[in-house]
């Protein structure tokens, strides 16, 4: 299976590159923040818990987001393999989803990570705030969700890093290169 993880901070254009990666490699697509949003948008207790912590720009903890994905992969264990986008965001989400692949005799074949400066971030995320509709999408809670994702998300490179599956892309350009930047690296899928 081809199981990529799509890592980079908030705007740095995962859910951007995920849909183009779907659609050449035909593989499964695990966002939790579009889950965590599924979830807001039923007003079920899970998305009202999600809501306070998203839109301050904090990581939802840890267990819930986990038991999300536990639940994703076991309906979407068929196929090439799956996008990971968004997830995981911390050393602990990494380890555990290590731990459920290999329970069905499977492993992460490779991390991109996507590099962008700080300010450009932040102009992308107040663009899209115009039209997502999206509380997270302000000035403050970007600025936020930067430094969340310095001190808590970004040792996660590290993770895998160590397993020799870390991959910088620069994700600076028109997406359309970034992508071809981003094919580079994954190769053709056996
Ligand atoms: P996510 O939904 O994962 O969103 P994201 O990080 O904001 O954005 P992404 O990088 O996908 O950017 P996009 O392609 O849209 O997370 C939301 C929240 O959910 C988190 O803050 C957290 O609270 C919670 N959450 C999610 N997963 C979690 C987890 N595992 N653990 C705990 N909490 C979790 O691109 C951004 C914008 O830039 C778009 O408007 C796009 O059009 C534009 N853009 C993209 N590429 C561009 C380019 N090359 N040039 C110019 N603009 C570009």
């Amino acid at each position: 299976m081809l199981n990529i993880i799509l890592f980079g901070p908030p705007g740095a254009g995962k859910g951007t590159q995920s849909e183009k990666l779907i659609a050449k490699y035909h593989l499964c697509h695990i966002s939790t923040g579009d889950l965590l949003r599924s979830e807001m948008a039923k007003k079920t207790e899970l998305g009202l818990a999600a809501k306070k912590y998203m839109d301050s720009g904090s990581l939802v903890p840890d267990d819930v987001v986990i038991g999300m994905i536990r639940n994703k992969l076991a309906q979407d264990s068929s196929g090439p393999g799956c996008i990971f986008d968004g997830f995981p965001r911390t050393v602990a989400q990494a380890e555990a989803l290590d731990e459920l692949l290999s329970e069905t005799g499977n492993t992460i074949t490779l991390m991109i990570a996507l590099q962008v400066e700080a300010d450009e971030l932040i102009k992308r995320l107040v663009k899209r705030g115009e039209t997502s509709g999206r509380s997270d999408d302000t000035e403050e809670t970007a600025r936020k969700r930067i430094e969340v994702y310095d001190r808590e998300t970004s040792p996660v490179a590290n993770y895998y890093a160590k397993q020799d599956k870390y991959h910088a892309v620069d994700g600076v350009g028109e997406v359309n290169d970034i992508f071809n930047r981003i094919c580079q690296v994954v190769g053709v899928p056996v």
